[in-house]
């Protein structure tokens, strides 16, 4: 084929004739808003699934971590499609004083990114084959607020006993810089009660009903032995501070 009717056959062809307008479009059509990126991720696990077993199954870790966990991600970012300043403020700024929240906001925020911090902090207590007992500074502060590390796991066990229906069992260090026991409902934080977490337990039933069932107590008298105490003596250290 010849250059000259080479260039007519195109211009004729209808290969041209759409491709063009396409080319045109696509330079003047506004290209779509990006939509932002998420504020809260899902924490990856410095540990396996099965790491905990037997005190904690696999099944209930990846049920508990990828599908429990990663709704409340979800929620605490679709909050921040609500609320723009939850994109920019610390989260446990936010968490401390939940009234800086915009009402049609504030139970998604109390749930979801109260949720993701008390989970977060969960992953990061637990550790298969840690230490197995608080560092000195930590239990000589246990051994003065409650006599004996005995009597520390005896009072956190009875507050995650005895919270009614779903939520969290502390030890933290309070307003006045002392060791105390809290419990809080559902997903809501020792923030809140402006105190800061030195370790804290979860009982709702999906943290161990696969394996103890109704057995509660069974489970939290179990957990001790998942306590990463590096870092809970960190946490210590860092509330004292
Ligand atoms: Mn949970």
């Amino acid at each position: 084929m010849e250059r000259r009717s080479f260039l007519t056959g195109l211009a004729a062809g209808s290969a041209f004739v759409i491709a063009r307008p396409a080319l045109v479009l696509a330079q003047t059509a506004p290209a779509p808003a990006a939509p932002p990126p998420p504020v809260f991720t899902l924490p990856k696990l410095t540990y396996a699934y099965e790491a905990l077993e037997p005190v904690i199954d696999a099944q209930t870790m990846r049920i508990h971590h990828s599908l429990h966990h990663q709704a409340y991600v979800n929620g605490a970012n679709a909050a921040a499609g609500q609320w723009e300043a939850l994109r920019t403020t610390p989260i446990e700024t936010v968490l401390a004083d939940l009234s800086v929240a915009p009402d049609n906001v504030r139970t998604a925020v109390r749930n979801n990114v109260g949720g993701h911090w008390n989970h977060s902090f969960f992953w990061e207590l637990m550790t298969p084959g840690g230490a197995q007992q608080p560092g000195a500074e930590l239990k000589s502060a246990i051994d003065g607020a409650f006599g004996s590390m005995l009597e520390l796991v005896q009072k956190v066990n009875q507050a995650g006993a005895t919270r009614f229906g779903s939520g969290w069992a502390w030890l933290v260090v309070d307003k006045d810089k002392k060791l105390a026991i809290v419990s809080t409902a559902n997903q809501d934080t020792p923030l809140e009660l402006g105190a800061k977490a030195v370790l804290g337990v979860d009982v709702w039933e999906h943290a161990y009903y696969l394996k103890y069932q109704n057995r509660r107590p069974e489970y939290l008298a179990a957990w001790w032995k998942t306590v990463n105490w590096d870092k809970a003596n960190e946490n210590f250290k860092k509330a004292m501070a």
